[in-house]
């Protein structure tokens, strides 16, 4: 029984991952909670499942940064400041090619 039809049975949802059983994504943030689970390995209750600001559901579908990265390129900026703030790419380190 897959009432929300998520790839989680019921029991599973209420019982193993306390999500919500009739809602395919509980946390709402574009994943849903089977995906979350076996796919992309992030948080299914936790809309950023890294903490970096964006949600797991744009980093995968928008930005293709690491759900689970906060600073997917190693730069020391996060994922949200480079594209919240500073505009710059969060995939390349040195995002005008300069060297630094
Ligand atoms: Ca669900
Ligand atoms: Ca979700
Ligand atoms: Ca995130
Ligand atoms: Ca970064």
């Amino acid at each position: 029984m897959d009432t929300d039809g998520d790839g989680i049975s019921d029991y599973d949802e209420d019982r193993v991952h306390n999500t919500d059983p009739l809602d395919e994504d509980s946390d709402n943030d574009g994943l849903k909670d089977g995906a979350e689970l076996s796919t992309h390995n992030t948080e299914p209750m936790d809309h950023d499942s890294d903490n970096d600001g964006l949600n797991d559901g744009d980093e995968v579908n928008l930005h293709k940064t690491d759900p689970l990265e906060s600073d997917s390129d190693g730069d020391g900026l996060i994922d949200g400041q480079e594209v919240d703030v500073h505009g710059t790419n969060p995939l390349a380190n040195d995002t005008d090619g300069d060297g630094q």
